[in-house]
This record gives C-alpha cells, structure tokens and sequence, in this order.
C-alpha cells in the first residue's frame, strides 16, 4: 500500500464519481474514444453500450473500494454465501437503478443519439444458473447489499454459461454460451492467485507439538485459482458488495516447454487445457445428480479457493481461532459446497494444528446449510473410490466426522442399529457413496428449508432421523423471495410508477409491506383502469416479442396464459400441455355460435431441457407440434394459440413476466421446494394457477384462497396415490387425459412413437408424478379461469389486491431472516457519500 506520508497527496488525486448529465456524456464519449478506440463514424448501439456501462462501472467502482474498505475497518460479522450458481442477468439496467444514475443515463444518451432501452439491450446475459436457486442466489445478493450487510458471493466463473435453447424442426437443441468476450462487470484480481491440489496421497509427517503423528497430503496435481470481482450495488445506498468468482489456470508454467521443444505441440498444452476445464463450463442439469468427476473437481476447486481465502482474511485480524464464528458465517447453497466443511476441518487439524475437538467445534458453528429439494434423484452422492482418488485426505477426514457422529448417536440412542445405518454419511453399496446432505447437517449449526411446506418436509421424511438426534431447533425454514427492484421497477416501471404514484413514493422498493396501501384503490375507476392498461401494455410488448421472433400474432386481448421454467416432469409441463390438447379438442366440436362465447387464448411456454433428459425434451416436442397443428387450423381462429419461447432466460423472464394474466405452477404437490417465478408474476399482477405446493401455500395465504386458481390433490394424499397405481387394481385412467392421450397416439401431432415415452410413463410407468389424479381438477379449475376473466373489472380486483399483500416475498424480508436466525450478522453503517473512511 501507499506509504503514510504521502496518503494526502494520493487523497487529493483520487477519483470521484461523476455528478449530473454533462459529466455522464463526457465519460461516455471518453470510453468510446479511448477505452474502446471508436469515434463518431463508428459507434453503433454496441460501442454505445459498451461505453455507458464502463461509465456507469466507474461509479459503482468507487462505491465498491469505499465499501470495501469500511467493512474491513470497521472488521464486523460477514457473510460467505458460497453457491455453484449466480445466474445474475443483465448487470447495466441494475446497476443504473441501484445507483439511482437511470434519468441521466437516459437523457445523456439521448442526446448523444441513442435509445436507453436499445443500448441495454445489447448486453449478453450472465447465465451462470440453471434456474431457480442460481436466481435465488443473485435475488440474495442484490438484496444484502440494499440492507447493508457485509457479505460477499462466492462462485466459479464458467467461460460458458447455460447453453443458449434452439429450437431446430421443433426439438431442442444446445448451443455453447461463450459470453466474456466483453464483460465490463468483472475484474480480473491476477495477485490474488491460490494453489488447489487434487490426487496426491497421504503420508506420515513429523509429530506436532502434542506428539501426534501430522497427516500430509502431498504430490498432487496443483490448479490455480484466479479471482473475479464483480460490484454488487444494493439499491439506494452506496453499499456495493463483492461477488468472487474463481477461474482455473495450470500453476506454474503455461505449457510444457519440453514437450513443446521436441515437437509435442498439442502435448505441450494438453497440461494447460486440462487446468482450464475445471471452470469452463456450467452443468446444465438442475435437481439431478451424474455424479461426474469434473463436477466434483468444480466443487472442490471452488470450495478451495474460497475458505483459503476466508480463512487467510481472517487471520489478518489476528484474532484467536475460537472467534472465528464470531466474524464469519458461510452460507451452502445446497450441499454443492458441502466439501467445504470438510476443508475448514482439514485447515484447522492439519496446517493450523488445532486440536480435532476444537476445530470441529469452530467449523460446526461456521456453517448453515439450505436445501433445496427432495427429490430423491436430486439429492447428492458421491462415489466413495472417486473420492478416495481426487480428494485423499478429505475422505480420512469425512470417515473421522462420521464416526464421531455415529459415536454420538449410539450414545444418545444405545443399540439402534438400523439408526445408525440410517443415519451414516457413508451408504453402503457397491461402491460406497457419501451422502452429502448428511455430511452438510451434521457439519451445519442451522438447516433451512426453502418454504414452509419444504421445510416440514424435510423434517418429517429424507432429514427426519436428524431431527430426532439434533432437535428442532436445528432444523428452520426461511420462505425464499425476489428481488422487487429488478423483478418489478426494472421489468415493470410502468406498474412501479403507478404503484409509487399511490403509495407514496419508491419507499415501497425497500419496504415491500408498503404495498398494502394500494387495497385502498381497489374500488377506484381510473386507477383500475391505469392498472389495466398497464397490463395489456405488457402483453403487446409481449406479442411483439412473439410476432418478431416466432413470425406468430398472438392478440393481446386474448387470456395470456403462461409456465415458463425449467422443464421437468415434476413441475408437469406435460399436463398442461395435455390440457391445450383438451381446449382444443373442445373448441372443434363447437358450433360457430359457441365458439363465439369462449374466451381467446395464448399458451405460453419457456424453458430448457437438461441436454441428456430425454423426457423433458420430449415434452418440448410435444408443445412445438401442438403449437404446429393449432396455430395455422383456420377453424380456432385466434381462439387458442401456442407459442413456445425459444431460450428462456433472466432477461426474457423480465419482458414475459409483466404480460401474464395467468401463469402455472403445478407441480406434483411436495416436489415443488419453493418456486420464485410465482412470486414474480404475482407481483406483476399476474394470477395463478397451481397446486398446493412449495410457496403458492404461503402465497394463498398472504393473498386470500379467492386470488388464486387452486387444484389437485395434496402433499399428504401423494404417497398414498402412488401406491394406488403402482399396486391397485383395475386403475382407468381419467377420461379425459385418455382421450388426450388417443389423440396423441393417432398421430395428431406427428409420429406417435416420438411420444411414447411421455405416454408410456402415464400407464406403465405408474404415473409418478400424478398428472391422471389431477387432470380433471386441472380442467375443472381452467374452466373457472375463464370464468374469472370474462368479468374484468373482478379480475382487476384480483389482481390489484394480490399485489397489495405480496410484501412477505421480498428477498430483503428473507434476508433479515437469515441474518437474524442463522448468521447473527448486522448492517455495517456507511458514511454518507462524498467523505471517506
Ligand atoms: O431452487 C430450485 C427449486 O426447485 C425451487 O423450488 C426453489 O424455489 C429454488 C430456490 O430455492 N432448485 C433448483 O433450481 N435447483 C437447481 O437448479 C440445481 C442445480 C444443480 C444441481 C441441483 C439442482
């Protein structure tokens, strides 16, 4: 650093953020001209882009260091949240609006000659997620810097993201998404550099100082991790958060110059490109477990690079090792990052020299652990000899964690065999798996489910034996939300003006409970009006999105029906599209007249298919061929469309979820952990339909059973289902879904053979996931939909009261959650912008 003496003269000199509209243009201008080396016969909305973000990047950088450089002097409690996904979306919009610079910027670049909204649409999205808990993570993370805590995100920086959906003869297919050859959020941190070691073995080492043989993990592979920064801006504050994300190098030298010399070319690299795999692509599966060494190599690597990190910033403070709690909490975002426990361990016992009991003591207070599913095929297990080969030492240590667990069991439950087998972080098998989420209980002092019905399930089934050993009070739920700023203002300004225009301000960006005073205009003529028109507004935007892509008109007056996520058998994308079957089935046999009285509308659907799920992308070819024969059948005439969204993403999300006036989350009741994008579209002043599942119970509750479309059977009524059709006699299939499933087997929608999987899971396949025991309610409850709509200024009602009650789901709520019930972290107070610490 900058010796003392001369600190003044550097204070003097130090950069300042620009203020106002004039001083916005000339950074602009500047970065065109010099940064990206452009001029006026060159700069296109891109060199537009580029240049009002590394502008805007300029400000947030100097709230970044000043943050940055409070919360190590003022040295409180922070927060690790260390997940595989951060799927953040575009960053330039967000970063306007958290910063309170999108007026200027709008202006500014006006007059310069460009449109706000074109220039942000130049950004590639940074789709480091899956789905819902890479979203959660990005939600958490714009909210904990709008609260003020001190907290940083830790992540693998993949070259490619999710893959980029195509849709070629209407089936999937995967396109690489390379998307750092521009990337103004992040910076490169080249000194911070850290060893990672796989493989190697264990030996005996020299005695420590209580005469205990030491344990050294040695000649291994070594990988080095680089640091990514990205700024996080929480909004209305200059609290700007870190999120570090790790890139694999080869340590040491590029290539291997001996091999190169002697003519080995592809030899000479091969070393570097195996080092570069680790970070270079994202899984794209989302609830599955392929147990694949390169995925355990990630989780390692990343898990590393992190606690040293963590442990190395601690140390620093010279404090003793048993405040280590004191000042760090590490969040897992599932047990992705399970391996971290075990790592900490392995840094206290065997390069700290802490006693065992000591260590354990200080790692199990460190940790918290969210799940986020219960799907069996979801849970992690990883293959005792994979790990036994990669991760030598950290298998010793697991076996050690283990027996002192089992030890403490038979101590508290003398003589329970089976318990103990039940209970084990090891499953025995050929091979032997460890079972992570065991591993990630017992080395956590808190376990939170996502939503209240997943966290009672949990407790009473896949985590039940734990409660018994641990107690209640290990075991919590913290209800998932959403971020209101990207998820309303940004997606949705014109319904968060209105809002603001009643509530008295933006207040309620920050306080979401604020809502509730918009119950006072329910009966108000011109506001539900406004509030209307709002909607269509959102749902032109949509069809035009529609028309310019699929070259389908879609009528913006018809019902806007939409599910768009990932697609997967649990979340039963294929009744509804069994259900678009059923309509349509419907509206041939009418007559003219009765055509007449049926309500218009558009099925939208959106999502990707993990690349080996044959299923899932069986279901997308369904929905493509049904859209084929229904949009062109003159007959229907505009009273049902189906349009299939190529490439659902962060960005798409935020142009679909305003326009819906009835989105679907019908999972199979208990399989559905939480789901976020229900929270979304309600805040939007969408309506849903959906089962008893994950938040809609919660969401029912805050908003009233009259706002929502419930159907189907319930959580505790599942078991008992699946036995019916697994072990029942005579079981028919209803007849409605039968006469769907006829349909599809005569080749309506093309070859029946590609659906036979699809069907054949229904009959054969014991219908797992229930779509024959709520189909008729699935319908029933559609109908009422229609119902519902034909009454607009009802409708209006709805969906104007839902939104007043939807304060519970803002992540900032979750948040203080967490940071009350399982971090113990507080706020750390920034001085007011323009002094410096
Ligand atoms: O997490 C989802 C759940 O399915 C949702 O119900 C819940 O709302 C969100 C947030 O809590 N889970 C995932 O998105 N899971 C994955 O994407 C995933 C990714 C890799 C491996 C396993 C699961």
């Amino acid at each position: 650093s900058i010796p003392q003496p001369l600190r003044e003269t550097w204070r003097k000199l130090s950069a300042s953020e620009f203020d106002g509209k004039e001083q916005f243009q000339k950074e602009v201008v500047r970065h065109v001209e010099t940064t990206l080396a452009r001029s006026i016969y060159n700069c296109d909305d891109n060199a537009a882009y580029s240049g009002t973000a590394l502008a805007i990047r300029d400000n947030l950088v100097i709230k970044w260091n000043k943050t940055q450089q409070q919360q190590t002097l003022q040295d409180q409690k922070r927060v690790y949240y260390l997940s595989l996904e951060f799927l953040m979306g575009r960053t330039l919009d967000n970063a306007m609006l958290n910063t309170g610079l999108k007026d200027t910027a709008r202006e500014g670049i006006s007059e310069l000659g460009f449109r706000i909204e074109d220039i942000i649409d130049q950004e590639h999205d940074a789709a480091l997620g899956n789905g819902g808990l890479g979203r959660l993570a990005a939600c958490f993370l714009d909210s904990l810097a709008t609260l003020n805590y001190p907290a940083w995100g830790y992540g693998l920086r993949y070259r490619y993201g999710i893959f980029k959906q195509e849709i070629i003869n209407g089936f999937q297919a995967e396109v690489p998404d390379y998307w750092l050859d521009f990337n103004p959020w992040e910076f490169p941190r080249h000194d911070v550099a850290i060893d990672v070691m796989f493989y190697g073995t264990v030996n005996p080492g020299p005695r420590d100082d209580r005469g205990n043989i030491k344990k050294v993990w040695e000649g291994g592979e070594i990988v080095q991790a680089i640091a990514y920064d990205v700024p996080i801006p929480g909004y209305g504050t200059d609290c700007t958060n870190n999120l570090r994300l790790w890139s694999s190098k080869p340590s040491g030298g590029e290539f291997d110059f001996g091999k190169f010399n002697s003519g080995d070319y592809e030899g000479s690299i091969r070393d570097q490109q195996r080092a570069e795999t680790i970070s270079a692509v994202l899984y794209p599966n989302d609830n599955i477990d392929a147990g694949k060494e390169l995925r355990l190599k990630q989780q390692y690597f990343w898990v590393a690079a992190s606690l040293h990190d963590i442990v190395r910033r601690f140390k620093k403070s010279h404090r003793p090792w048993k405040e280590f709690p004191d000042q760090v909490a590490i969040q897992l975002n599932d047990t992705h990052p399970t391996l971290a426990i075990v790592e900490l361990q392995r840094i206290f016992i065997d390069i700290e020299c802490l006693p065992w009991d000591e260590a354990w003591y200080i790692v199990t207070r460190t940790f918290g652990y969210t799940n986020h599913t219960v799907l069996p095929e979801a849970l992690e297990k990883w293959s005792v000899p994979l790990v036994q080969n990669l991760l030598p030492r950290h298998l010793q240590i697991i076996y050690d964690i283990n027996l002192f667990f089992l030890q403490s069991v038979e101590r508290k439950f003398p003589k329970d065999r089976d318990l103990l087998r039940r209970v084990s972080v090891v499953e025995e098998g050929t091979p032997q798996v460890l079972r992570m989420a065991y591993l990630a209980i017992i080395g956590s002092h808190k376990v939170n489910g996502v939503a209240e019905l997943h966290s009672d399930l949990i407790k009473a089934t896949i985590f039940k034996d734990f409660v018994d050993i641990f107690g209640q009070d290990k075991f919590t739920n913290v209800t998932n939300g959403i971020t209101p700023r990207r998820w309303l203002h940004q997606a949705n300004p014109k319904l968060s003006d209105l809002i603001a225009s009643k509530v008295g301000g933006y207040d309620f960006l920050q306080n979401l409970t604020k809502l509730t005073v918009l119950e006072k205009y329910v009966d108000d003529k011109a506001f539900k009006k406004e509030w209307m028109e709002i909607k269509l507004a959102a749902k032109v935007k949509l069809a035009k999105y529609i028309k310019d892509t699929t070259q389908i008109a879609v009528n913006p007056h018809s019902l806007f029906d939409i599910q768009v996520k990932r697609i997967h058998e649990y979340k039963r994308q294929q009744m509804n599209i069994f259900g678009v079957i059923y309509r349509y089935l419907r509206l041939k046999e009418m007559t003219p007249e009765e055509r007449k009285k049926q309500v218009p509308r558009t099925s939208i659907f959106g999502g990707k298919a993990a690349p080996g799920y044959w299923m899932a992308k069986t279901i997308i070819r369904l929905i493509t061929a049904v859209g084929e024969v229904v949009n062109r059948d003159e007959e229907i005439n505009g009273l049902l469309k189906v349009i299939f969204i190529e490439d659902y993403n962060v960005s798409k999300a935020e142009i679909i979820v305003p326009a819906s006036d009835i989105s679907e989350h019908i999972s199979t009741a208990g399989t559905e952990a939480s789901g976020t994008s229900n929270m979304k579209f309600v805040l939007n002043g969408g309506l849903i339909i959906g089962t008893c599942d994950g938040a809609n119970i919660e969401i029912t509750r805050e908003i009233g059973e009259e706002n929502i479309f419930l159907l189907g059977n319930l959580a505790e009524q599942v078991e008992d289902l699946r036995h019916q059709h697994r072990f029942g006699k005579d079981v028919v299939m209803d007849p409605k879904l039968r006469e769907v499933c006829d349909v599809i087997e005569a080749g309506k929608f093309g070859s029946e053979q590609t659906y036979s999987g699809l069907i054949a899971a229904l009959t054969t396949g014991f219908d797992y996931y229930l779509v024959s025991d709520d189909f008729s309610s699935y319908i029933a409850t559609q109908d009422l939909v229609d119902e519902a709509y034909r009454d607009q200024d009802g409708w209006a009602t709805k969906s104007i009261t839902s939104v007043a009650r939807m304060g519970f789901f803002s992540a900032d709520r979750a948040i203080n959650e967490y940071a009350e019930e399982v971090w113990n972290i507080e706020p750390c107070e920034l001085p007011k912008s323009g002094s410096r610490p």
